[in-house]
């Protein structure tokens, strides 16, 4: 077998996002190939993808139609400006995005990550409270157990407290939710938990503690994902929806995982019935061939900054490579595979099948919760006395070893493996996971 690069034997240089990087460097695990449902090791074995990557390969690796559009792309327009200039794919990619989003967000700004879609979409909020004269609104709104990227303001309203406490101070003026993870009440639901949507009656309180006319908006994930799947509670955004519509505070949808067909419809809005007031997106966007994010703000958010004259920038924002051609036309490709092969529909397809199979490990050895949703799905097991997380890490290193790749974050197993996964593959995952479980003390 080729590899595209020799395998390294100095390993220092690189400091790795999110991981153990002794650990790590002393074993590490090496991806060089990938096609469709599975990675190549190093060491030459194929391993099963039960994450999609991060969550972002959702039609599955290698996709030709996607090599070829990135390679035509760098062949014929290397770089662009987007500042004052702009290249034609960036209309076209966003103009599908708008077509795919609820209306009225048809306004699309890229960003080249989640985090950075979180931060600008923060960052219009209270920009656009400004632009109508409401610039007391300045507050924002998170929740405890988000993810919201990386970025100060994602992790400022984000609510991991491992992501916060080493970085200071943070934003100031932020608030967050509680979370909705009611185990007593909702342990092995399948779908959406029955109890918990007079959590987002906390919102009430926020709003009468510093008054409405100084909160910009409240970003929520429809679906938690990175803090190991938390499904919303039946009614839950609905009444997040109404106290934000009471008050006049925006409200954002991070869908960066729940978008793209995720939970079978293009975003999680759709799926739960709540249409928010922006949404940010990246991961599947582009098929994660190419890194590229986006906000999907609303035709009257948009409006609201398009005063003064018509030669003066209205938003002051933008990086370098916001709407870079080879993203665009990476994310145009992902697009019409997700159509042409109608992946979203598979995903409502395999769902009840996906959610059978994954509640079948309820009995596993250490299982104490068991979630899912979409193609989603969440094995949480007990922490080993006086050392969590361990457990985990110990079953994602076990099934990689047997050939599987799956998240671990604490000692939640998370599942969200390609759409073009087969039923016999979702079973050799289930098998795979379900022997690691008992094999583990
Ligand atoms: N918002 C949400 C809801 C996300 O899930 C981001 C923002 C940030 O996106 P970027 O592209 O800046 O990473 C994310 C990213 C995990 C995991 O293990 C999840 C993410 C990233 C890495 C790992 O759950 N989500
Ligand atoms: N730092 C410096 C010194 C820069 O000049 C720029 C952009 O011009 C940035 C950071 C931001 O980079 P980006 O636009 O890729 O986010």
């Amino acid at each position: 077998m080729t590899y595209a690069h020799p395998i390294p034997n100095d390993l220092e240089s690189f400091w790795l996002p999110f991981t153990p990087n002794r650990q790590f460097k002393k074993e590490p695990r090496l991806l060089v190939s990938a096609k469709d449902m599975h990675y190549t090791s190093a060491d030459g074995r194929q391993i099963l993808d039960g994450s999609a990557g991060l969550w972002c390969v959702n039609a599955g690796h290698g996709r030709q139609k996607i090599v070829d559009a990135i390679t035509n792309s760098a062949n014929t327009l290397d770089f662009a400006p987007s500042f004052q200039y702009a290249n034609p794919a960036a209309f076209d990619l966003a103009n599908r995005i708008s077509a795919l989003t609820p209306d009225p967000l048809n306004r699309i700004f890229f960003t080249n990550s989640g985090s950075e879609a979180v931060d600008t979409a923060l960052k219009i909020a209270i920009a656009y409270h400004r632009a109508r004269g409401d610039g007391t609104r300045t507050r924002l709104i998170g929740r405890e157990r988000g993810y919201h990227g990386v970025g100060f303001g994602g992790i400022s309203v984000g609510g991991i407290v491992k992501n916060r406490m080493y970085f200071g101070s943070l934003l100031t003026g932020v608030d967050h939710l509680p979370h909705t993870h009611l185990p007593e009440q909702n342990s092995f639901t399948k779908g959406q938990p029955e109890h918990g949507a007079e959590l987002a009656d906390d919102l009430e309180r926020i709003v009468q503690l510093h008054d409405p006319s100084t909160i910009a908006a409240v970003i929520v994930e429809p679906m938690s994902g990175s803090t190991g799947v938390l499904v919303p509670p039946k009614g839950y955004l609905q009444r997040l929806r109404a106290i934000c519509d009471k008050y006049g505070i925006l409200l954002i949808f991070d869908e960066v995982i729940s978008g793209f067909g995720r939970l079978g419809t293009n975003f999680a809005a759709d799926r739960f019935g709540v249409v928010p007031d922006m949404m940010t997106m990246a991961k599947g966007l582009t098929n994660a061939a190419v890194p590229m994010g986006a906000v999907a703000a609303s035709d009257s958010i948009y409006d609201a900054f398009m005063t003064g004259p018509e030669h003066a920038i209205e938003l002051f924002h933008g990086y370098t490579y916001s709407a870079h051609p080879m993203a665009c036309a990476a994310g145009i490709a992902a697009l019409e595979i997700y159509q042409e092969e109608k992946l979203f529909d598979r995903v409502v397809g395999l769902e009840s099948y996906w959610e059978e199979k994954v509640h079948s490990l309820a009995d596993a050895r250490n299982v104490i919760d068991i979630r899912n949703i979409g193609l989603v799905g969440a094995i949480e097991i007990a922490a080993r006395d006086g050392d969590p997380g361990k457990r985990g890490f110990e079953a994602m290193i076990k099934l990689f070893e047997k050939g599987a790749m799956i998240r671990v974050t604490g000692d939640i197993i998370a599942l969200s493996p390609p759409f073009i996964i087969s039923k016999d593959q979702i079973d050799e995952l289930l098998d795979m996971i379900r022997d690691v479980l008992n094999d583990l003390d």
